[in-house]
């Protein structure tokens, strides 16, 4: 049913293209050079980043899938509760494939939900609004495009139901720590008492397994930082000679950021619309955290942002956490 999509393109649309065009020239313009990863989900982005998931060294989505798999009836019932009706919202559903393990044990349960995946793609949320009610039938579903934080206001303003927030795949760790913390504030305020998040975290492991995974042989880690030079080429009239840019892939294992940069392999002139970046040979740009946690600094993590972290779940290795936290 494409009709539940609300969009918010008619509201206030701030020219995508000038955010684009403002964020990377603030980033590249910034001592040291950075880029916002966010950025890199483009078409080729998505199909990249797909590409890496199945890829054999790109462990947290097998892990993540596994808990998914095996402890569906746990996690169900943790999010079940005493059995009220309540929201099921995931913020950047994608495919959805991990969460129809929970839809599908949800509805088999007579569980009394809908299910509302936040995307900013309005690809992705018509695809969930048309696919999703033909594979899980009886599913309700609301469809909302937009900015987590809009469309989690938007969700509150159409429902009063209680609320359980999915946030997977270890999102969270694309942010810096700090922001990481704020963000999940963000989503407590956003939230009453008795809601809940369900967050993946990727978990602190060999040091050698986490590089690895940000290193595959195949390059796809490599296409998938270069693709956002292609997409500032294409979407903002530059001339980036990806050539000339090497992927650097680095994890330590102290802090557990695992970080990935762009290094400039010569003196270099780029020229994005009217303006010009100069590189330095050996300059590099940042591109991408994706933070490492222990069990202990997700808990601290919990805490500072006003949750209580009642649940976890781990695969069998326990290389990632899926942990429900309740405000
Ligand atoms: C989406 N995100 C959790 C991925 C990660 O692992 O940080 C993005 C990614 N970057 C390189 N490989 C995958």
């Amino acid at each position: 049913n494409m009709d539940t999509t609300l969009t918010n393109a008619e509201l206030s649309k701030p020219s995508k293209t000038n955010q684009f065009y403002d964020d990377v020239i603030t980033g590249l313009s910034a001592t040291p050079k950075y880029l916002n990863s966010k950025y890199f989900y483009d078409a080729n982005g998505d199909k990249l980043f797909q590409d890496l998931m199945n890829c054999e060294e790109y462990y947290p989505t097998n892990c993540e899938l596994e808990i998914f798999a095996e402890k569906t009836a746990d996690i169900c019932n943790a999010i079940i509760g005493d059995g009220d009706a309540f929201d099921l919202i995931e913020l950047g559903a994608g495919d959805a494939t991990k969460s129809s393990y929970l839809l599908k044990y949800l509805l088999e349960h007579e569980a009394n939900f809908t299910y509302l995946p936040i995307d900013i793609s309005s690809n992705v949320i018509s695809y969930l609004n048309i696919t999703l009610p033909v594979t899980l039938p009886g599913l309700q579903i609301t469809g909302l495009n937009g900015e987590y934080f809009d469309m989690l206001t938007q969700a509150a303003s159409i429902s009063n139901k209680r609320k359980v927030v999915m946030f997977l795949g270890s999102n969270i760790g694309n942010m810096p720590v700090n922001d990481a913390e704020r963000f999940c504030l963000e989503v407590r305020n956003h939230l009453s008492a008795g809601d809940m998040l369900l967050i993946g975290i990727d978990l602190k492991k060999n040091p050698k397994t986490v590089l690895a995974a940000y290193n595959d042989k195949e390059g796809i880690t490599k296409r998938f930082n270069l693709n956002l030079l292609e997409r500032i080429n294409r979407e903002l009239n530059a001339d980036f000679d990806l050539s000339q840019f090497e992927h650097y892939p680095t994890y330590d294992p102290e802090t557990g950021a695992c970080k990935s940069y762009l290094i400039s392999l010569i003196d270099q002139k780029v020229n994005i619309n009217s303006k010009t970046i100069n590189f330095l040979k050996d300059e590099y740009i940042f591109m991408e955290i994706s933070q490492k946690f222990t069990v202990s600094q997700t808990e601290q993590m919990a805490e500072k942002a006003s949750f209580k972290a009642v649940n976890a779940f781990y695969d069998s290795k326990k290389w990632f956490l899926d942990a429900i936290w309740q405000a």
